[in-house]
């Protein structure tokens, strides 16, 4: 049996499989917000940070794998867990002691992950992917490596707020002296991993391309980007590596706590992109996937690594081997509940009725679709920019705002020169017919869901279930199934709306930014 954690923004889950007999065994998740509100992270960050910022405590990461692994262990025998992979939100970054390996190392079962590991860290707090609070560092790296291009050129990225290596920089600048005392930055990732494996485990090509930090020619870190981000980084970083090799045996604390037997293997963890490209089927290029979870992703695998202009895409390893393409859009399932919220009615009723309901408004009414700081394209929004032609009832608000986040999508993606096939929809959104159909008429292409939802997790067991000698394709063509009736037609008469929303959509938002 093979198990995949995903320690995403707003949950920590976990997915076991069994090859021989084609199934999932076991699922189990934690909610952050719900199941350890203690942390005060409603949606898995901590609110109100000053000028951009958004962190996490790593503890509360922690907390959640005691508490999965318990559920977990109460449903199944995890002693046939052969090996263990994962995926974690991609960018966050932990700043571990001197004391985390021999910690690690000697996990004591009677006691917690939490307790014993709170005294191991230098930074209390994890910067995380929302972060947008390091922009004059991102001009310093892009300034000492002679330009944005070059910077591109190298890690597959621009200088982008969220990624590592500017937050590193910020941490070197605002606390060097913690900076010093860092041992190693961790990915949230590597972090996880490391403490299932009870040693420092690396950062893998997957995950490490989101910091800025990694040559993708070469596919180890850079010299002149790490020199460029912080002082001596090059001694708090290990080697990077492919999350197919394994890199040794599970910590004794989950032997005797769980009952994971000593032969059982880990993985380096990648990102929850990543994962999801495997979790999806579409490790080979052809498809495209739009996630759609706290944040909006749209991705695709691609044989050669190609940078986006505006540079507000992005390239990373394809846990297959090549690459992969993403853009990640900050205001996504958080714009919808902030809507929803606003409106006082369910997800039923925000996806079924009301777009059913505002079907002939298709494309007449536009929003600029953002709460709050967007990445993709980069600004600071307060609220959300209307421009409507009718009146705007509360089914025709719903019904702009998710045309404006998928047109936007469409309008920012244009540089991977890609006309869908066929769309693969996952992420906490994506089981609603209604949404669905946008995503259809808005890319004027078919939608499909694939039957596991938790597409991340199950391409981290899918990672560990390759990484013991088993064949991927073969794997996908079992776990990867769409779901019986989930296909959404596009409806081609709403094209030419479309069309034409997408050109007044740019001229509002350029109008804006
Ligand atoms: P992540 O992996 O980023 O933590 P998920 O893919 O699990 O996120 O998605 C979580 C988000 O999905 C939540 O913010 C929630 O708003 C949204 N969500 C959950 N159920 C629904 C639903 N039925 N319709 C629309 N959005 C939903
Ligand atoms: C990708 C990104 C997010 C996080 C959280 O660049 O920032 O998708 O991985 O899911």
């Amino acid at each position: 049996m093979f198990l995949g954690f995903d320690s995403s923004t707003q949950s920590l889950s976990a997915i076991l499989i069994d090859n021989d007999r084609g199934e999932i065994i076991a699922e189990a998740s934690v909610n952050f917000g719900a199941e350890l509100p203690q942390y005060k992270a409603p949606s898995g960050f901590i609110p109100g940070g000053a000028n951009g910022e958004v962190h996490a405590d790593p503890m509360m990461w922690l907390e959640a794998l005691d508490l999965v692994l318990e559920k977990l262990s109460g449903k199944v025998d995890l002693s046939k867990v052969a090996m263990i992979a994962g995926s974690g939100q991609q960018h966050g970054s932990v700043y571990v002691n001197e004391l985390f390996d021999s910690i690690i190392a000697d996990l004591d079962p009677t006691s917690s992950l939490k307790a014993q590991l709170s005294n191991s860290l230098t930074r209390t707090t994890s910067p995380i992917w929302m972060d947008t609070s390091t922009g004059s560092e991102c001009k310093e790296i892009a300034n000492a490596m002679g330009g944005d291009a070059e910077v591109c050129s190298r890690s597959g990225s621009v200088a982008i707020e969220r990624f590592t290596g500017p937050q590193i920089r910020k941490f070197s600048k605002q606390s060097p002296k913690s900076y010093v005392a860092t041992d190693q930055v961790h990915l949230v990732s590597s972090f996880i991993a490391s403490v299932i494996a009870g040693k420092s485990l690396p950062i893998d090509f997957g995950d490490g391309a989101g910091m800025n930090l990694l040559n993708l020619k070469h596919l180890a870190w850079d010299d002149d980007l790490m020199k460029a981000t912080a002082p001596e980084l090059s001694e708090k970083l290990l080697p990077a590596t492919s999350c197919l090799k394994p890199q040794g045996t599970i910590g004794s604390y989950f032997i005797e706590k769980y009952g994971f037997s000593k032969s059982c293997q880990v993985c380096p963890f990648t990102g929850d992109n990543p994962a999801s490209l495997v979790g999806m089927g579409a490790t080979t290029p052809g498809q495209v996937v739009i996630s759609l979870g706290t944040s909006d992703t749209f991705f695709a695998a691609m044989a050669e690594p190609k940078t986006d202009p505006q540079g507000f895409g992005h390239v990373f390893g394809n846990p297959a081997g090549g690459f992969m393409s993403l853009i990640c859009f900050r205001n996504g399932s958080l714009a919808r509940e902030a809507l929803r919220d606003e409106l006082g009615i369910d997800w039923g009723a925000f996806d079924h009725s009301a777009l059913s309901s505002s079907k002939t408004s298709a494309g007449k009414n536009l929003t600029l679709p953002f709460y709050g700081a967007e990445i993709t394209p980069r600004h600071d929004f307060e609220k959300p920019v209307t421009e409507f032609s009718e009146n705007p009832t509360d089914a025709l608000r719903i019904r702009s705002l998710l045309e404006g986040q998928f047109l936007n999508m469409r309008l920012h993606s244009q540089w991977m020169g890609i006309a869908p096939q066929r769309i693969l929809l996952t992420g906490g959104a994506s089981k609603n017919d209604g949404i669905a159909q946008i995503v259809a008429d808005v890319f004027q292409a078919p939608v499909e869901r694939l039957e596991v939802a938790n597409s991340a997790a199950l391409g981290a067991a899918l990672i560990a279930a390759t990484a013991a000698g088993n064949d991927l394709v073969k794997l996908q063509s079992v776990f990867c199934k769409p779901s019986p009736n989930s296909r959404i037609e596009p409806d081609t008469n709403s094209a030419s709306a479309y069309e034409s929303a997408l050109v007044q959509f740019k001229r509002l938002l350029d109008s804006r930014i």
